[in-house]
């Protein structure tokens, strides 16, 4: 396959600094190299202009740095874009998921129909008035299912992008209460961390991926790092205790391949501030890794 790596050093959609660093760190934790291993051909587009957040006014404290925002999320959709009409496999790398607005409207641009799994311990399913922190990365699943803010919603000038019925969210632990309810009300099919405990990650990664990929429907992948558990990722910017181990993360990733279905693949909120020695960012190449193929035999 030839990848086009794409950093999306974006921090504006999260309360804390670091994510803007993520990039950075996924390369130089040996991404392209072990890439090559596994037989790919790779090549890198450098990272997409992001403003630093000192430089912007923060604007509505309901939806901060709206403006630089929907400015990001229109260059990396078309980049994304460019790139699949490029034959070239998108992995574009984070940032806060706020990334995710501009890569998924450009996978959207390209494919009919795409399915989502968003591996997450949040549903990042808020709108303006059910955010507790006005934070958008907190904001950009619903945006992307048409609902929220208009600047957010139109990326690219159109609407809506997702089907909520093709979204599958995998790991969830953290759903604000409004969340609850848009979730609910739009049918996005949630799988928390309960029913992994429950059934286990190979069942939930199999009904994801059937959901996601029915009818033939392309597989966009989005891996939050605050997926896994705090002791496995502890440099990401909203730890929830209670996460996916490292094993459940790795099957789910090699099932994910298995599935052949994946047209594209963000990794976000990589905070190499908070981490230590890199382990993340590590992590996140090894997670890229089993979702791109490697097997242990
Ligand atoms: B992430 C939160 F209130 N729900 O909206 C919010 F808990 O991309 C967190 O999944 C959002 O890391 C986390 O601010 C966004 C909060
Ligand atoms: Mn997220
Ligand atoms: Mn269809
Ligand atoms: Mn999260």
């Amino acid at each position: 396959m030839h990848i086009r790596v794409i950093g999306a050093p974006i921090d504006l959609g999260a309360d804390r600094r670091g994510v803007d660093i993520g990039p950075s760190a996924i390369r130089y934790a040996g991404l392209h190299e072990h890439l090559r291993t596994l037989g790919h051909t790779v090549s890198d587009f450098g990272n997409i202009h992001v403003p630093q957040p000192e430089s912007q006014p923060t604007g509505d404290s309901k939806l901060k740095y709206l403006e630089p925002i929907v400015q990001v999320s229109e260059e990396l959709a078309n980049v994304v874009a460019e790139t699949l009409r490029s034959e070239q496999f998108p992995l574009i790398l984070g940032g806060d998921h706020s990334m995710a607005l501009g890569s998924i409207s450009g996978v959207t641009a390209v494919h009919k129909d795409v399915g989502v799994i968003w591996v997450d311990a949040h549903g990042d399913f808020n709108i303006e008035e059910t955010t507790p922190s006005g934070n958008i990365h907190g904001m950009i699943l619903s945006a992307l299912a048409g609902q929220g803010h208009p600047s957010l919603v139109n990326i690219g000038g159109w609407s809506p992008k997702l089907n909520p019925e093709n979204i599958v969210i995998v790991g969830a632990r953290d759903l604000d209460p409004g969340e609850q309810a848009l979730l609910r009300k739009h049918k996005v099919h949630v799988y928390t961390m309960s029913e992994v405990d429950r059934y286990g990650i190979s069942d939930i990664m199999n009904r994801a991926i059937t959901i996601a990929g029915r009818e033939n429907h392309p597989i966009h992948l989005s891996l939050d790092m605050d997926s896994l558990d705090p002791r496995e990722a502890p440099g990401v910017g909203t730890p929830v205790r209670g996460g996916l181990s490292y094993r459940e993360a790795h099957l789910a990733m090699e099932m994910v391949n298995d599935s052949k279905r994946m047209v594209s693949m963000d990794v976000v909120e990589v905070n190499s501030i908070l981490d230590r020695e890199n382990a993340t960012a590590l992590l996140a190449v090894e997670l890229i890794l089993s979702a791109l193929g490697k097997k242990i035999l």
